[in-house]
């Protein structure tokens, strides 16, 4: 009888420890993507990667252009070019802005977080007008 209960208490004890470190290691995860605008041209967007799994995801923003530029990202599928547009512009009032930098000035940086579900993504410069000059790329979470 007596050694019955000590075995049981040393089971029990092991399957424990083993369960709250592997949460711990997941409740952590978050993907970082750097993205660099202004590069390999003023109007130009460089990526770390272009996917991400679903999650928490931080895009640190360098603006290492000669001009402002701000980054945006939004959900859209289909092809990165084909967001609405108005009067000539991407049509801001017209997308669900998941993230956005702000402003950045030639030198600036900006780090950006935004929760992603799988999905394709848009991710461009919504400066005025830099849209249409080809400042976006496609974005895929997974
Ligand atoms: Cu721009």
């Amino acid at each position: 009888m007596l050694g019955l209960a000590v075995t049981l208490a040393g089971c029990v004890g092991g399957d424990s420890s083993g369960s709250s470190g592997t949460g711990g290691t997941e409740d952590s995860e978050r993907t970082t993507v750097s993205v660099t605008m202004g590069q390999p041209h003023e109007f130009g967007l460089e990526l770390s990667a272009t996917d991400a799994p679903a999650g928490d995801v931080t895009f640190e923003v360098a603006n290492q252009g000669a001009l402002p530029h701000q980054f945006a990202i939004v959900q859209h599928e289909g092809d990165p070019g084909s967001l609405p547009m108005a009067d000539g512009n991407v049509d801001l009032d017209a997308l669900d802005i998941l993230g956005d930098s702000g402003g950045l000035d030639p030198g600036a940086t900006a780090s950006v977080n935004v929760e992603l579900e799988a999905g394709s993504y848009v991710i461009f410069s919504s400066t005025g007008g830099h849209y249409n000059a080809g400042m976006f790329t496609g974005f895929t979470v997974e």
